[in-house]
Formats: structure tokens, C-alpha cells, sequence
């Protein structure tokens, strides 16, 4: 390994030099409608669009304006008639090694069945759908069959719990709810239509809830509300002619944390976003036709949507999809799967390879990795060690490694290396360079383009066909949270700092949001939960810094002087947000104080709580109303360690 230059992985299969991608992606900015009518193509569009992007109404950027295209059909149909019939759209695995292997054509015929069965129950253009399910092929299904009659589907990730759905539910006004009955994690049944179950009492727009027999195992099912997947989807070949969709109608809403309040409902069009997710899947893994291709991600989040649905059925290749946990049985699950189907580009979260990496090398070494050629991460930054173990032991020194940074928001990819315009250096923590069309700048407080080698906050200056198209009914909190700290420009709140040789290092969130194991949470979210319970009467919550999960929620709580002899309230108050929002929400640690550090006006100032527990200089305290509680913080840290 050079560590100068970077490392060059060599092999014919490679062109390892940057003027290719330089020259696409100077002129991806210089003559932008042409290169992306070009890009376009990668679609079958029932009709062209007038104009390919409509700046008329920033921020409400629109691409592709009048283009009609369905996105189903996009992903299946179109390959029955290119000899990808009988080919594998997915290898799905499950955690106790179970196989199941659907084409193209036996895809394309679950959703139409599927979709008929939507329409059979009433659901209709523009109606939303919550999907609610595990990692089952059910779950593709019912997202294509959405997008195939024009429904918009929410996704939410299966490991929340019933009030983080409910807030979903109610939030989006869906009708439908499809789930199972549980699923597999770790060997166990996580209760999937329970935590349904408990959610609608908390909501009331839902008629119909559509439940995929999983475990098997005995749920409550409501006469007149509750159906079996199994009943309502009929036998054989039910065709359903795809809906003819505008490019800037919605195709999804994907909810996500911010900093404020609950969490905002990202909405993405089925144009920009489906050009965007296929294209950038191929400049940047360079899939080939007989490759198999595994994002090992959870569809509930941006990437298994964008990754392991859309790009990958738009471009006609064969995923891996596999239900359950990275370490189950053993520590070698993932390095089994790679060997046991001939897996050519994994992709998955630098958590997931420092969980790993901890079991050693003995674990990767049990198993022939050499189908491996490229490897890709997402989610969080990627440490050196991480990096570098991951290239090692791994792609055995010879797989580049694709560093992808993108959000929820933006759709696919915005910066990463790009094997398929010719694979830059690469440097172990730095997803280099943008994707064509991507405009990045690095800016200090004031907006100002700071020179290399400095910290500050990544904008973006135009707009990118991926780009999501507002909030869900919350246009102005659009417009408030992206464009208004940098009018004019995209501000997505990371850190980011460019080389002297023009690479960009993110360096995480620059406000409250939290990275847990590459997922994305919010502060408030926790606090709001905590406040919530009838025992806690102030909350401060926030992330420690972690060697493996990348960050770890802290919370710190002011108990109600009538609990402050139950010696159980804390177990009670994990337990609750277990169920509440879901597991990866638990603080790793929960400390109990008598107060908390407020300004004079009342406001609890998470930063000082978290720099003093951190061990840390709180900074500017000269609003602070009572010293007294930065003691108590130290104290109870002090104890905790
Ligand atoms: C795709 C996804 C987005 C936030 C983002 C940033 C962090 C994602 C990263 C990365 C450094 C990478 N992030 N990929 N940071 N390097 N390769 O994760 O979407 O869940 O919306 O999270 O994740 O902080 O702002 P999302």
C-alpha cells in the first residue's frame, strides 16, 4: 500500500486514473439538461418530458417536468422483454439458513397479484400505505405493487416500536397497514402485528391491515380490519397495467430524524429519484449483468429502499437479500453468505465492520471470499483501522472500497469513489469525490468557501435530480430546515473538511442528530419519549462517541420526587422506550440527577450537560442558571465509571 498516493487496487478490471470521471462530471456541470436527458435513458418513460428541470419555484425543484413513467414497470416488465426473465432478482436468505431464489418474471407476477389485491381492497392513486415489515420478500413486493398503481408507501423500519409507528401513521394518514405476523432476529420472534395492534389504538385513519404469515405463531387478527396476505392475494397471473405517473409524483415517504420536534416525512418523486438511484449505482459500484450484488442493509431505511429495491431492479441485477443478524448464528454470517453464493460487490455499514472486526480474523478466514471484487460502505464515516482491516481481510488487498456519502434526503449517492468513471486513489476515511451533477462547497458560519484543509459545513449549490421533493405536508419546514441557514444552497448538517488535493472527509452531523450504528436518531425524539412518562420530569439527551456503534445515546433525567425511592424506575423507563420507539433507541446509560443545567430563561442546555459527562470544556456557561448541576453531572459519571 502506497499511503502518499493512496491505494490503487490493480487489475485489468479497474481504470485507475481520474481523468474519465473528471470529464463527466465537469460536464454534468457545465451543460446539465443535455447530460441528464442523456442519463435519463436509463429508463423506459411512457412519455418524454417538456423540460428537464423546472427552477422556476426554489426551492421546489422539479425534474423531468411532464415526463410520465411508472417505476414498477421500470423495474420489472421492461426485463421480461431483455432476456432477464428467468434471471434472479433476488437470493433471499434467511437467518436460519433458509434459500429462496424469485426472478424477474416471478416478481413481476407477485406484484401484479399484489397490486390487484390493493386494489381489490380499495386502495387508490395517491392513497399512502404503511409497510411494516421484516427483511421477506413480501416487503419489495409490496412497495413495487405500490408504486405500480400510483399508492404512496411509507416504509417504517421493523425494529421501531408502536408510538414511533404510530407517529408515522398518523403523520402520512394512511389507510392501509401491511405487516406480518413477526419476524426472526438473533433466533427469537420480534412481534410485528402487536406492535400494529398497539399503534392503531393511537391512530385512526387505518381500514385494512394486510398481515404476511412469518412465524407462524398465534396473533390477534380484527374481524373486519385485520386480513391474511395469503386470502387476499389471488392465485396465478392477475395483470395490472401500470399507472402512468408524473415525474414529480410522489413515490415515497421515508421518515427521518432532525432536530426539532417529530420526525420529517422526506418526500421522493418517482422521475429525479429513480434516474438518480440507478445511475448512481452504476458509476459507483460498476455492476455488471452476472454480478451478484448485496446491500446488506434493512429496506426501512434509505439505503435498502434505494439499494437493495430501486437501482438495482432499474439496472435488471441479481441482490442478495438476507433476513436476520450480522452475528447469528456465529460471527461469520456474512463472510458464510459471500461464500456460499459467489457474492461480487457487498456493501454495508462501517458499524457492521467494526462489530465484526472485533471477532478477529480467524472468522473471515474460514471462508473463500475471492468472488468478492469491489466492497462498499455507508452510513457513518469510516475510521482508517476499520478501513483498512476491512481492505485486508476482506477484499484481500484487492477490492476497492467504495465510501458512499448520501442522506435520506438527497436519494442516492452524493459523494464516493466511482469505479464505473474510472476509480480515483483512494483514501481510507475520505468518500472523495461528488457524483456528476453533485455541486458540494465547504463554508464557514457566514456562507464563506473556506480554503483546503479546513473545518466547516458541506453545502450544496444546485440541485440534483435525487433530491427529494419537501416534507411531507410541510413545505415551510422544508424550506426552514435545508435552505434557509445558506439561502440558495442545500444545507444538510455534516461537517466536512476538503483536502489540498480536492477530496472531501465527512466528519459527521454538525447538529443534534445522532449516528447509531450508522442509523440515523434524533435527540428530541428521546426526550420527548422520556418526558412523556408520567415518572420523569426533565430530560437531557445525547450521543457519547463509541468504538464500535460510532455513537451511544446518554441520557440524563430529573425523576419526580414521588418516584425517587422506586428502585425500579429506570429498568421501567428502558423498558418503555424499548416498546415505544424501538430497541436501538434504549440509552446505553440512563443517569439520574436532581437537575439539570437550564439557562435563566428555562431552556435545558443539552450541550453543557453533554460536554461536562464527556469530560470536556462546556464552553460558554455564563447563562447557565445553577452551577450546582454541572457538579451533579460529574459526580454521577464519575460513579457510573
Ligand atoms: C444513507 C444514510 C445520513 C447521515 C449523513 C451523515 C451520515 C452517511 C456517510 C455518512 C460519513 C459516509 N453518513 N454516509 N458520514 N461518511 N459515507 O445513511 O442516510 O440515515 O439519512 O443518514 O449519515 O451524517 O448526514 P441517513
Amino acid at each position: 500500500m502506497d499511503e502518499e498516493k493512496g491505494i490503487l487496487p490493480t487489475g485489468e478490471y479497474y481504470t485507475p486514473h481520474m481523468n474519465r470521471y473528471r470529464e463527466v462530471y465537469e460536464r454534468s456541470l457545465r451543460e446539465p439538461e443535455k447530460f441528464w436527458s442523456e442519463q435519463a435513458q436509463v429508463l423506459d418513460w411512457f412519455r418524454t418530458w417538456d423540460r428537464v428541470l423546472d427552477d422556476s419555484n426554489p426551492p421546489f425543484y422539479r425534474w423531468f417536468v411532464n415526463g410520465k413513467l411508472n417505476v414498477s414497470y421500470n423495474c420489472l416488465d421492461r426485463h421480461l422483454k431483455q432476456h432477464r426473465r428467468n434471471k434472479a432478482a433476488y437470493i433471499w436468505v434467511a437467518e436460519n439458513g433458509e434459500e429462496k431464489i424469485v426472478t424477474y418474471d416471478g416478481l413481476y407476477r407477485r406484484v401484479n397479484n399484489f397490486a390487484r389485491a390493493l386494489q381489490d381492497l380499495g386502495i387508490r392513486r395517491g392513497d399512502r400505505v404503511v409497510i411494516y415489515l421484516p427483511m421477506i420478500l413480501e416487503a419489495p413486493v409490496a412497495m413495487l405493487a405500490c408504486a405500480r398503481i400510483g399508492a404512496v408507501f411509507s416504509f417504517v423500519f421493523a425494529g421501531f416500536g408502536a408510538q414511533a409507528l404510530a407517529d408515522r401513521i398518523k403523520d402520512s394518514e394512511a389507510t392501509m397497514v401491511i405487516t406480518a405476523d413477526g419476524g426472526f432476529r438473533n433466533g427469537k420472534i420480534v412481534e410485528l402485528k402487536k406492535t400494529v395492534d398497539e399503534a392503531l389504538e393511537m391512530t385512526s385513519t387505518v381500514r385494512t391491515v394486510v398481515v404476511v404469515k412469518r412465524t407462524g405463531h398465534e396473533v390477534n387478527m380484527e374481524e373486519g380490519r385485520d386480513v391474511w396476505w395469503h386470502d387476499v392475494v389471488k392465485d396465478g397471473m392477475n395483470y395490472v397495467e401500470p399507472e402512468w405517473m408524473d415525474a414529480n409524483d410522489p413515490l415515497f415517504i421515508l421518515y427521518t430524524s432532525g432536530t426539532t420536534g417529530k420526525p420529517k416525512g422526506a418526500l421522493h418523486g418517482n422521475g429525479g429519484y429513480s434516474v438518480w438511484v440507478a445511475n448512481t449505482l452504476r458509476w459507483a459500484f460498476d455492476p455488471q449483468e452476472d454480478d451478484r450484488w448485496w446491500c446488506a442493509a434493512d429496506i426501512g431505511w434509505i439505503t435498502g429502499h434505494s439499494y437493495i429495491v430501486f437501482a438495482p431492479l432499474i439496472l435488471g441485477l441479481t441482490s442478495i437479500m438476507y433476513e436476520g443478524s450480522i452475528t447469528y448464528p456465529a460471527p461469520d454470517r456474512l463472510w458464510e453468505i459471500v461464500e456460499r453464493y459467489r457474492v461480487n460487490i457487498l456493501y454495508t455499514s462501517p458499524t457492521a465492520i467494526r462489530t465484526l472486526m472485533r471477532y478477529g480474523e480467524k472468522y473471515p478466514k474460514m471462508h473463500d471470499l475471492s468472488s468478492l471484487k469491489t466492497l462498499g460502505t455507508v452510513g457513518e464515516p469510516i475510521n482508517p483501522a476499520a478501513w483498512k482491516w476491512y481492505y485486508e481481510n476482506i477484499g484481500g488487498s484487492r477490492c476497492p472500497i467504495i465510501d458512499t456519502y448520501w442522506q435520506t434526503e438527497t436519494g442516492g449517492f452524493m459523494i464516493s469513489p466511482q469505479l464505473g468513471l474510472g476509480l480515483v486513489p483512494l483514501k481510507p476515511g475520505s468518500a472523495t469525490f461528488p457524483m456528476p451533477g453533485v455541486d458540494p462547497v465547504v463554508v464557514d458560519e457566514s456562507g464563506r468557501e473556506l480554503p483546503p484543509e479546513q473545518k466547516g459545513y458541506i453545502i450544496y449549490r444546485r440541485p440534483w435530480p435525487g433530491m427529494f421533493l419537501t416534507l411531507y405536508r410541510d413545505p415551510e419546514r422544508f424550506k426552514k430546515v435545508y435552505f434557509e441557514r445558506f439561502p440558495g444552497n442545500y444545507f444538510c448538517g455534516d461537517y466536512c473538511v476538503k483536502d489540498k488535493d480536492g477530496y472531501y472527509w465527512l466528519l459527521g452531523r454538525a447538529d443534534e442528530v445522532l449516528n447509531v450504528s450508522g442509523h440515523r436518531l434524533g435527540t428530541i425524539e428521546v426526550e420527548d419519549a422520556l418526558i412523556s412518562y408520567k415518572e420523569v420530569a426533565e430530560a437531557a439527551v445525547f450521543g457519547r462517541p463509541d468504538p464500535v456503534k460510532g455513537e451511544v445515546i446518554v441520557a440524563f433525567v430529573v425523576i419526580k420526587d414521588e418516584f425517587a425511592h422506586d428502585r425500579d424506575v429506570v429498568q421501567r423507563i428502558r423498558k418503555r422506550i424499548r416498546e415505544d420507539l424501538g430497541p436501538i433507541y434504549v440509552p446505553e446509560e440512563i443517569h439520574v440527577v436532581t437537575k439539570l443545567p437550564k439557562t435563566r430563561s428555562g431552556k435545558i442546555m443539552r450541550r453543557v450537560v453533554k460536554a461536562v459527562a464527556l469530560g470536556q470544556l462546556p464552553g460558554d456557561i455564563s447563562t447557565l442558571e445553577d452551577s450546582a448541576s454541572v457538579e451533579e453531572i460529574k459526580t454521577a459519571i464519575e460513579e457510573f465509571r
